[in-house]
């Protein structure tokens, strides 16, 4: 395993709930993160989706990929739809069920946030798994609030002038953060161990828990697609998808043993392309201020 996260040793579940077949795209990170999120949590899940990729990745019914009871659920309601979901599997007598959440970021930054800050508020005992692949990209790449500083989207299109997004990612780990709910995490398809032992500390909390996990798009992003999880670990490396997890009040930031810079990052995706030197260099910055500030963090909830 890869000593960039923990070099405590750790097997993975070798259960799969995810069955050949999916429709995905060739290197989708999204299909990674559900099979990691499924492998963790095991059989007795029910996952509910929302419009995206996700809810195409599984196929027209008779056909489907995962092995565990699925609802899809409209555009907005993610955390309307768990609390729902919650409720009555905890009528059943069946609270040992985990009841997941599993929306992309134009669901869960955008149009989902006010169902997702409720449910979380609400303090049901729900998983919620933002799958961020930094675009609304079964509809067409666009941008959404989660696309970072600098990329081309379809509706971000570059063409002649420098059209490019020009706000800042909205990390929706971090509002959670700042909400006050119990368990929250960043992790990415990159560290397969980090996710599924997330996963293992965020089952222990009877309470609302919520995971963002970085899924590289290659569709989008404009990668080759083998590439996906090497740009996986290059987002921890470079600092754009810092790791942390967040419990019991303490933040734990997972400092890169081998940083890369912005530079190397986004070289490596035509979404970037056209990025110039001072462009880049402001990206910089400000991965750099909010590494400062989770560390500071980390400093401040440790007691040290
Ligand atoms: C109310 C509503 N508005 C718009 C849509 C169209 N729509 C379906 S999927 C999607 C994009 C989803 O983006 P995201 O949540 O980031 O997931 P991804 O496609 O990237 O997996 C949109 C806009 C919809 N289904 N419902």
């Amino acid at each position: 395993m890869s000593g960039e996260v923990h070099d405590m040793p750790f097997s993975i579940p070798r259960e799969e709930f995810m069955e050949p077949g999916h429709t995905a795209c060739h290197g989708c990170g999204a299909t990674l993160a559900m099979r990691y999120v499924l492998k963790a949590l095991g059989k007795n899940t029910v996952v509910s989706v929302p419009a995206s990729c996700w809810a195409v990745i599984p196929g027209a019914m008779p056909n489907r990929t995962l092995d565990v009871p699925m609802v899809y659920t409209p555009f907005a309601a993610t955390g309307a739809s768990i609390t729902g979901l919650r409720a009555a599997f905890d009528i059943l007598g069946k609270e040992d069920y985990n009841v997941v959440g599993f929306a992309g970021d134009g669901g869960t930054a955008d149009i989902g946030l006010q169902s997702l800050s409720g449910a979380m508020e609400r303090g049901h005992n729900v998983f919620y798994i933002m799958y961020d692949n930094e675009g609304y990209m079964n509809t067409g790449v666009q941008r959404s609030g989660s696309t970072p500083y600098g990329a081309e989207t379809t509706t971000t299109p570059v063409r002649a002038e420098k059209n490019f997004k020009h706000q800042q990612k909205k990390v929706v780990a971090d509002l959670m953060m700042a909400q006050g709910v119990p368990y929250v995490a960043t992790a990415t398809v990159a560290y397969p161990e980090d996710l599924i032992r997330k996963i293992g500390n965020a089952k222990k909390i009877a309470g609302p828990k919520f995971i963002q996990v970085l899924s590289p798009c290659p569709t989008g992003w404009y990668f080759p697609t083998e590439k996906t999880v090497e740009i996986s670990r290059m987002a921890v490396q470079s600092g754009m998808f810092p790791l942390y997890e967040y419990y019991d009040g303490k933040l734990r930031v997972t400092k890169p043993s081998r940083p890369l810079s912005i530079r190397e990052y986004v070289s490596a995706q035509d979404r970037f392309l056209h990025l110039e030197d001072e462009d880049i260099e402001r990206l910089q910055v400000t991965v750099d201020q909010r590494m400062k500030t989770l560390l500071d963090r980390e400093r401040e909830t440790s007691g040290a």
